[in-house]
């Protein structure tokens, strides 16, 4: 039974799904893979290697400039998986799609783009608690370069943005909030509508960090009514260096271009350059071909299933790890919030986060420690780091009963 058939049934095989991604499919340090580090980065289905080998084999060519065949089929695959991504989001129009290398780069560009050329001394840019570095420094740099100034959303001990506090940072001086829809250090779901509609109530914009929501659950920009909405396609199943920045077209229009060079321009002359429209003002360069054909083909993939059974079947496994996790008192869970998905962040009492991740990789499961890219958060938590297990829909229970019997075995070696 093919994957497509389950969505016509209503049901998704889950362990058929394991069979899509060949990399699973292997001993580590004489294990079989259990695979728990998703939120760093997600593998990928056979479909996304063979939309890439494809590419390579019979159609690489540069896009937008060749007169002749190959040249045509690979912009028209390009900009296929372009019109993709525009239906993945529910954008307005292609044209507020702008490929990026990833989220980072995406920020960077919303910073740098429209940030610098609107903040003035006095205007304050928010972002929360809870941020990764890449939806933190990007605010640094530019209000260092403007004399705005960075404030923070605080969050609470169970890891959730606090509401009520943002309410009180909000005014007229707030030109920009920044957040992200899914925390990559606690997995907290945060209320991103919510604090969109505060936002726009006091006139600022708003940019949402997707690196994490993207891959677990649908988006859709027009009803959420984000300005911005940034993801990285390694962490939806495509390859690295690919990513998104949507943005409302009225602001990308506005906005001057974030690199220069061949691509973004229409005409050039030493007197001066006028720039190319959108979405290519913004996309300077030979543009990663095969890393957003891939991602296309990642969508592609992941449109065959009810998207929302596979977030069930997600929240599931996260809800079965955390109840083992409080079953053992050894385990300290870091990041409680009501509305989690995808990663569960704890510490073994008593034990380092490195050490609790080199013995379980020894036993063959594979998860991730330290701050995250997160150092703030884990300052908040008093914590130097954690260990982080992170779920995707083609891990199953087996894999955190690996886990579980693999904590034990390490708590052996270490308390
Ligand atoms: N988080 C993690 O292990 P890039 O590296 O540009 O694809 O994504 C950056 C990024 C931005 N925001 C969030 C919420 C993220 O989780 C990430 C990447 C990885 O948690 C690598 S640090």
């Amino acid at each position: 039974m093919t994957a497509t058939q389950n969505k016509e049934l209503g049901a998704v095989d889950f362990e058929l799904i394991r069979q899509d991604f060949p990399i699973l499919h292997q001993e580590v340090n004489g294990h079989a893979l259990v695979y728990l580090d998703n939120a760093a980065t997600t593998q990928k289905p056979k479909a996304v290697i063979e939309a890439i080998e494809h590419y390579y084999q019979l159609d690489n060519s540069n896009v937008h400039r060749g007169a002749h065949a190959l040249s045509d089929r690979a912009t028209q695959k390009f900009e296929a998986a372009r019109s993709s991504v525009q239906a993945f989001l529910n954008a307005q129009k292609r044209e507020e799609v702008i490929w990026t290398r990833g989220t980072t780069e995406s920020i960077n560009l919303v910073a740098q783009s429209y940030a610098r050329n609107v903040l003035d001394k006095g205007d304050v840019v928010l972002v929360s608690a809870l941020e990764h570095h890449s939806n933190i420094v990007p605010w640094q740099i530019v209000c260092e370069q403007t004399g705005a100034s960075l404030k923070v959303i605080p969050v609470n001990g169970a890891g959730e943005i606090e509401i009520e506090q943002y309410d009180q940072l909000l005014n007229d001086s707030v030109k920009i909030v920044s957040v992200n829809h899914v925390s990559n250090a606690l997995g907290t779901v945060n209320p991103v509508k919510t604090i969109i509609d505060k936002a726009h109530a006091v006139g600022a914009k708003v940019m949402i960090d997707g690196a994490q929501a993207a891959p677990h659950f649908e988006v859709n920009v027009k009803e959420l009514d984000c300005d911005f909405y940034a993801f990285s396609g390694h962490k939806l199943f495509g390859p690295t260096g690919i990513g998104v920045l949507y943005g409302k077209e009225n602001l990308l229009e506005q906005m001057t271009p974030f690199q220069s060079g061949g691509e973004m321009i229409e005409v050039v002359s030493f007197e001066g350059t006028t720039y190319n429209k959108l979405p290519y003002k913004f996309e300077a360069g030979t543009p990663n071909i095969a890393g957003a054909i891939g991602l296309g083909a990642a969508i592609d993939y992941l449109n065959q299933f009810d998207r929302r059974l596979l977030l069930q079947y997600e929240n599931e496994l996260l809800s079965y790890s955390t109840e083992l996790a409080l079953e053992d008192s050894d385990i300290q869970l870091v990041g409680t919030a009501k509305d989690k998905t995808g990663v569960m962040s704890f510490l073994i009492k008593g034990a380092h986060p490195h050490d609790v991740g080199t013995l379980l990789d020894q036993q063959g499961v594979a998860v991730r420690t330290g701050h995250h890219c997160a150092m703030p958060i884990m300052k908040q938590f008093k914590v130097p780091g954690t260990v982080r297990a992170s779920f995707a829909f083609y891990n199953n229970k087996q894999d955190i009963d690996r886990l579980f019997s693999a904590i034990k075995k390490t708590k052996s070696f270490l308390l």
